[in-house]
C-alpha cells in the first residue's frame, strides 16, 4: 500500500507545484510590468509638473510683466513720481500688488535705491537686498531677494526721463507650492541654497527635507512612502541656486494595480484549491482502481478465485482489469483441472486412491459404518503381457463404463492402476456388500477379444467393514488388499479380511523385506543331518539344511523362508551362499581325510537359470572339491513344474560328476514316464509317508512300491523322516538303500557332526 499512496500524493504534487510555478511567473511579470508602468506614470507625471510649472513661472511673468507696464503708463502713477509724492506711489503700488497678487511692489529711483514698497514709504534710501538674479527664457527673471526666492519684473518709468522703475516680485512660496500641488498632483518645494546650505525651503509636503545637492537620486523615501522625483534648476549663480524638486508618489500609480493584484490573488488562491481537488480526484480516480485491481490481485493469488476485477473503463486501467480477469478465470480453470486430476485417475476418470483415503477417513470420522471393497484382476501380469498395455487399458476404460453404470448404489468408484478398482459402500452391512460386490464381478468378469485370441478376464474382490476392521484410511487399504491376495479363483473368488492372516501377512512382509540382508548380517547357518546307508551302517553322506536366525524375529524356519525367497527372488541368493558353505566344509572335511558326500537342495529357479551349472563347476573347482561329493537335491513338485526347462541344466549339473536326487518324493504328481528321461540317481521318499511307517499299513504300501519302482528304475532309494527303530527296520528289511530321520540324527552343526561321526566310528571299530 505505501507505493500506492505515494503514486497518489506524487500525481498531486507534480500537478500543485506546476500550477505554482505558473502562478509565480505570472506574479513576478505583473509586478514587474505594474512596477515599471507606474514609475513610467510617475515620471510622465513629473515632466508634466515641470511643465506647468515652468508655464505657470512664465505666465506669472507675463501678468507682472503687464501689471507693471500698466502702472508705469498710468498718467497719475508718473505724475506722483515727478512731483514725489510718495504716499500716494505707495497706495499705487499697493493697490497693484493686490490686484495682482504681487508679493511685493517697489519703486526704485534712477540710482537703483528702493525708495517706496506696496507696505509704504521707505525712510532713507534702501539698497534693494538683492543676493542673485537670473532671466527666465520665457521672460522675467529669478532673484534671490533677503535669502528667498521670487519672480520679479520690472518696468522703467519715464515721464518722459526716465524717473525711477517699478518691479514687482512674486514669492515661489508655500501658496505657489500649493496651487502647484493641485494643478498637477505633485508634491513640490522650492529649495534656496547658498552653497550647501539650504537657506529657505517652502514644501507641500511636511515631513520633507531636501536632498543634499549631489544627491540626484530619482527615486526617494519620505516618511515611509516612495517618491520619484525631477529636480527643476531655476537659477544658479554661485553661490546661490534655486531649484524645485517635484515628487510623484508612487502608492497613487501602484494603487490602480492593487485592484489588479488583490485579483490576481484571488485568482491564484482559487486555482490552487481547485487544481487541489482536481489533482486529489484524478489521483484518485488513478489510485484507486489500480488499489482495487491490486486488492483483487491479491484475492487471486490466495486463491480466492471469486473475485472480479469489474472496472467499467475503457482506458487502460480498463483493459489491465479485463485482463486480470481473463488471467482469474484462465487460473480457476486450470486449478480446478489440477485439482481433478489430483483426484482422479487420467485413464477412467475414475476417483485415485487420494479421493478415496480421503472419503475413507472422512466417513469413519462421522461414525459411519460400511464396507470397502477391492476388485482386482486374478492375472494382471499375464493379461498385460499377453495382449499388450494399450489393450488393457482399453479394456479398463470400457470396465470403468460399466461399473460406474452397473454401480450407481455406490457411494464412491476408485481405480488405482496395477491394482484394480475400489467400491466404497457406505452403511451396508457385510452380507449386502457382498451381494453387491458378487455382481460388480459379473459386470467386469468380461471376455477379451483380441483379433487373434480371446480371453475371459478373472476378477477377485476384496472386503474390509469398518470401523470393525480398521479406523484409518490406510488401514483399511492394507487390510482389503490382504483380503483380495487370499482370494481365489472359483468359489473363493471374493475374500473378507481376517486378522489372523494380517499378522501373518506383515510377517512376510518383514521376512521378504529382510531376506536379502541375512547374508550380509551373517544370520544364516548351515545344520547337517546324516544319512545312514541302510546297508552298511555307515554314514558316507549328510544333507546340508540352511538356518536363518533372523536378528528381531529369532530363528525362522526353511519351510517359511524359502518360499519366499523363492517367490521373491533372493533364493539365488541363499544358494550361493549354501554353495558356498558346502564347499568350505567339504574342503575342511576332505583335509581331515573324511570322504563323505553333502547334499544341498537347489530350487526351481536356480534351475532356471543357465549359469547354475558353471557356477557349481567354479566353486567345485576354486574349493578343489571331487565332484561326486556333491549331491543336489531338487524336490518332485519343482521338477514336474518345467521339465524340460530343467533338463538341459540337470544334464550339464549331471556331466560335471555331481550326483541329483529327487526330493519329497510323493507329493507332486511325477508321471514316471518323464521321472525315467530325468537324469537323476536318487529317490528320496516324502517324509510323511515314512513318519508313521510302523502304523500305517497304507504308507508301507506306498514306501515299498516306491522301493520296487526306483530300484526298477535303477535309481538309489533314500527314506526321510525316520523317527522310530520300527520305521529303520522296517525299511532295511525292504530294501531301501539309505535313511535320513531324527532317530538316527538331528540335523547338527559341522563341528557337532564331525563329533557325531567320530564317536560313531568308534563304536563301528569296536564292534557292535
Ligand atoms: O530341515 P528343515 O525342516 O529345516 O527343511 C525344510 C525345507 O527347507 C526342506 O524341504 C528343505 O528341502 C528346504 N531347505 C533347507 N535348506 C535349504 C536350502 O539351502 N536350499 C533350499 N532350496 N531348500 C532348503
Ligand atoms: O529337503 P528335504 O525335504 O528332504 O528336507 C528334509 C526335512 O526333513 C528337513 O527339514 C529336516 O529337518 C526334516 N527331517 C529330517 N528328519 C526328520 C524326522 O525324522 N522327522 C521329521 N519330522 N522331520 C525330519
Ligand atoms: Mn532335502
Amino acid at each position: 500500500m505505501p507505493k500506492i499512496k505515494r503514486l497518489r500524493t506524487r500525481l498531486m504534487l507534480v500537478l500543485i507545484a506546476l500550477l505554482a510555478a505558473v502562478l509565480i511567473a505570472v506574479f513576478a511579470a505583473v509586478l514587474n510590468t505594474t512596477g515599471n508602468s507606474a514609475e513610467r506614470q510617475a515620471h510622465q507625471q513629473l515632466q508634466v509638473g515641470a511643465n506647468v510649472l515652468e508655464r505657470l513661472l512664465a505666465l506669472r511673468a507675463r501678468e507682472l510683466a503687464n501689471a507693471a507696464e500698466i502702472l508705469v503708463a498710468d498718467f497719475g502713477f508718473r505724475d506722483a513720481v515727478a512731483s514725489g509724492d510718495m504716499p500716494t506711489l505707495a497706495s499705487a503700488l499697493r493697490n497693484q500688488a493686490a490686484r495682482i497678487g504681487a508679493d511685493q511692489a517697489l519703486f526704485l529711483d534712477t540710482e537703483g535705491r528702493v525708495r517706496v514698497t506696496s507696505q509704504g514709504v521707505v525712510d532713507g534710501a534702501d539698497d534693494l537686498d538683492l543676493q542673485a538674479m537670473q532671466p527666465l527664457p520665457q521672460g522675467g527673471m529669478l532673484a534671490v531677494l533677503g535669502g528667498q526666492p521670487y519672480l520679479l519684473v520690472e518696468a522703467l518709468v519715464h515721464a518722459p526721463r526716465l524717473l525711477g522703475q517699478v518691479v514687482l516680485a512674486f514669492a515661489l512660496d508655500a501658496e505657489l507650492a500649493a496651487d502647484m500641488r493641485t494643478l498637477t498632483g505633485l508634491e513640490v518645494s522650492f529649495i534656496t541654497r547658498q552653497l550647501d546650505q539650504v537657506v529657505d525651503q517652502v514644501a507641500t509636503l511636511d515631513d520633507f527635507a531636501p536632498a543634499s545637492e549631489a544627491d540626484s537620486e530619482a527615486m526617494r523615501v519620505l516618511a515611509g512612502e516612495h517618491y520619484l522625483t525631477t529636480r527643476l534648476v531655476l537659477l544658479t549663480e554661485p553661490p546661490w541656486t534655486v531649484y524645485t524638486e517635484l515628487l510623484s508618489p508612487l502608492r497613487e500609480a501602484l494603487a490602480i494595480f492593487d485592484v489588479l493584484k488583490r485579483e490576481l490573488w484571488l485568482i491564484a488562491v482559487l486555482a490552487l484549491v481547485i487544481s487541489f481537488i482536481a489533482a486529489a480526484l484524478l489521483a484518485g480516480s488513478l489510485s484507486r482502481p489500480v488499489s482495487e485491481l491490486a486488492a483483487v490481485a491479491r484475492r487471486i493469488g490466495s486463491g480466492d478465485y471469486r473475485a472480479q476485477a469489474s472496472l467499467q473503463r475503457s482506458d487502460e486501467l480498463g483493459l489491465l482489469a479485463q485482463s486480470i480477469d481473463q488471467m482469474r478465470s484462465g487460473i480457476a480453470q486450470r486449478e480446478q483441472q489440477i485439482q481433478h486430476n489430483a483426484l482422479h485417475d487420467p485413464l477412467t476418470g475414475l476417483a485415485n486412491l487420494t479421493r478415496l483415503h480421503g472419503r475413507l477417513d472422512e466417513s469413519l470420522q462421522a461414525r459411519q459404518q460400511g464396507v470397502l471393497v477391492l476388485l482386482a484382476l486374478a492375472e494382471l501380469d499375464a493379461i498385460i503381457r499377453v495382449h499388450g498395455q494399450t489393450a488393457f487399458e482399453q479394456a479398463i476404460i470400457d470396465l470403468a463404463n460399466n461399473l460406474q453404470q452397473g454401480e450407481a448404489r455406490s457411494e464412491l468408484i476408485a481405480y488405482q492402476p496395477g491394482e484394480g478398482f475400489f467400491l466404497l459402500l457406505e452403511q451396508e452391512s457385510l452380507a449386502q456388500a457382498a451381494v453387491h460386490a458378487d455382481r460388480a464381478l459379473d459386470l467386469l468378469s468380461i471376455e477379451l477379444r483380441m483379433p487373434d485370441s480371446k480371453q475371459r478376464l478373472t476378477w477377485l474382490a476384496g472386503l474390509v467393514l469398518w470401523p470393525q476392521q480398521g479406523n484409518s484410511g490406510d488401514e483399511l487399504l492394507r487390510r482389503v488388499r490382504m483380503a483380495v491376495s487370499s482370494a481365489r479363483p472359483g468359489a473363493e473368488r471374493l475374500a473378507v479380511y481376517q486378522s489372523e492372516r494380517d499378522q501373518a501377512y506383515q510377517r512376510r512382509m518383514q521376512l521378504i523385506r529382510d531376506l536379502p540382508h541375512a547374508v550380509r548380517l551373517d544370520e544364516l547357518t548351515a545344520v547337517f543331518q546324516p544319512k545312514l546307508c541302510l546297508t552298511s551302517g555307515k554314514v558316507l553322506a549328510v544333507e546340508a539344511l540352511m538356518r536363518w536366525r533372523h536378528g528381531r524375529l529369532g530363528p525362522i524356519a526353511p519351510d517359511e523362508f524359502i518360499g519366499l525367497a523363492e517367490e521373491t527372488g533372493s533364493i539365488g541368493l541363499l544358494t550361493a551362499w549354501m554353495l558356498d558353505a558346502v564347499m568350505a566344509q567339504l574342503q575342511c572335511w576332505q583335509a581331515e581325510g573324511r570322504d563323505i558326500e553333502v547334499a544341498m537342495n537347489v530350487s526351481t529357479r536356480d534351475l532356471e537359470n543357465a549359469d547354475f551349472p558353471g557356477r557349481v563347476r567354479d566353486a567345485l573347482e576354486s574349493y578343489r572339491v571331487a565332484p561326486h561329493c556333491l549331491s543336489l537335491e531338487v524336490t518332485e513338485s519343482a521338477l514336474m513344474r518345467d521339465p524340460e526347462g530343467s533338463i538341459v541344466n540337470l544334464r550339464r549339473l549331471r556331466e560335471l560328476g555331481v550326483s541329483l536326487a529327487v526330493d519329497d518324493y510323493g507329493t507332486g504328481y511325477s508321471s514316471l514316464a518323464t521321472l525315467k528321461s530325468l537324469p537323476v540317481q536318487i529317490l528320496k521318499i516324502d517324509k510323511s509317508f515314512v513318519l508313521n511307517l510302523a502304523q500305517s499299513a497304507d504308507d508301507a504300501v506306498i514306501v515299498r512300491s516306491t522301493i520296487e519302482l526306483a530300484h526298477n528304475m535303477k535309481l538309489q532309494v533314500v527314506a526321510e523322516g525316520i523317527e522310530d527303530v520300527a520305521s529303520l527296520n522296517w525299511l532295511r528289511e525292504h530294501g531301501c538303500d539309505i535313511g535320513q530321520g531324527y532317530f538316527i540324527s538331528r540335523p547338527l552343526p559341522a563341528t557337532e557332526l564331525t563329533e557325531w561321526l567320530q564317536a560313531r566310528e568308534a563304536i563301528v571299530t569296536q564292534g557292535p
